[in-house]
């Protein structure tokens, strides 16, 4: 840990940096690009961003894309590249789509910043702030373990769309910390491209197909939303184990009515605004630590009122 600091310290954010151009160390433009507009996940880290960057005197441009979409997200990047802002925050929807359009953004003398998800190419931001979401996966999987006790069965995990790297992280941490336990059979992972109706219906053929179905792991707050329906729907709340990640308003509301049985809670504030803060420091040429991995917590009815620090907001 020692020689990743003073490597850090050391590195004014350019060590290991290709292509980048110069940044005006004067520039007090900043723009936000979350992963999809209207999501409290990404509202959360946003209001901490937008106090953040007022509280440093800088501003701060923040846009999303309506759906969790490459495509959507691209263009307003490029949008954002021609406003010239010193350094651009960033949660890219796709680990590869995007490199080539924010790596365009770099040579132009913008900083990247990547929160929440990255890039596959660990080269083209300065820094990247995230939860440890392999681990969250794993944390998931044992508070999964403890709620079904020793009764077997099937599991089944939902991903969102492949290549969100975030997911795909917690995906593995959850499949591979369930396979060390033989009395639960792991199904094949299914993706639900972030659309909570697709989960339900995932939800429901499989509750049919696997009649012993014993708990389900939602990866994000969509697919733990689609899940809580689907479950819902079949009566068979409470008695299907169902361990979502976030804590949206909904995703707690139903954790409070027994339609949820753990929440796997991120947090999005520190995010928001430790990325506003890093993106500064890259902005003035100061040194930037090159990782952080922000704290998780395991959510459950009996211990939800005193964790309320971790529920997501729906609106600054
Ligand atoms: O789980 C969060 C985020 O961490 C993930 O990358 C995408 O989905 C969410 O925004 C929740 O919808």
């Amino acid at each position: 840990v020692g020689a990743a600091l003073l490597l850090a310290g050391c590195g004014s954010g350019q060590i290991g940096d290709t292509g980048g151009g110069q940044t005006d160390p004067n520039n007090k433009d900043l723009a936000l690009i979350t992963g999809m507009r209207g999501e409290p996940f990404y509202v959360s880290i946003e209001c901490a961003a937008q106090e953040a960057a007022a509280s440093a005197g800088y501003r701060i441009n923040v846009q999303a894309p309506e759906k969790f979409e490459q495509a959507e997200q691209s263009q307003i990047l490029g949008g954002i590249v021609s406003t010239k802002p010193g350094a651009v925050i960033i949660a890219p929807t796709d680990d590869k789509a995007l490199a080539a359009p924010l790596q365009q953004a770099k040579s132009n003398g913008i900083q990247v910043v990547e929160v929440d998800t990255a890039l596959e190419d660990r080269s083209i931001a300065v820094t990247s702030l995230s939860s440890d979401n392999y681990a969250g996966g794993q944390l998931a999987a044992q508070t999964l373990v403890q709620l079904v006790g020793d009764k077997p069965g099937s599991v089944l995990a939902l991903n969102t769309k492949a290549g969100t790297s975030t997911t795909d992280e917690r995906a593995k941490g959850f499949e591979e910390e369930i396979a060390k336990h033989p009395n639960l059979k792991l199904l094949p992972t299914q993706y639900t491209e972030n659309e909570p109706a697709t989960a339900a219906q995932i939800v429901s053929a499989t509750l049919a197909a696997n009649p012993d179905l014993v708990g389900v792991f939602g990866t994000n707050l969509n697919t733990g939303e689609g899940a809580a329906t689907a479950l819902s729907n079949a009566g068979k709340s409470g008695q299907v184990q169902l361990v979502g990640f976030d804590a949206s308003p909904k995703q707690v509301d139903d954790l409070r009515n027994g339609r949820v049985q753990a929440l796997i809670a991120q947090n999005p504030g520190k995010i928001g605004a430790e990325g506003v803060q890093r993106a500064i420091a890259a902005i003035k040429g100061e040194p930037v630590e090159p990782e952080t991995k922000t704290e998780m917590i395991a959510i459950t009815r009996d211990n939800m009122e005193q964790q309320s620090q971790y529920f997501y907001k729906s609106s600054c």
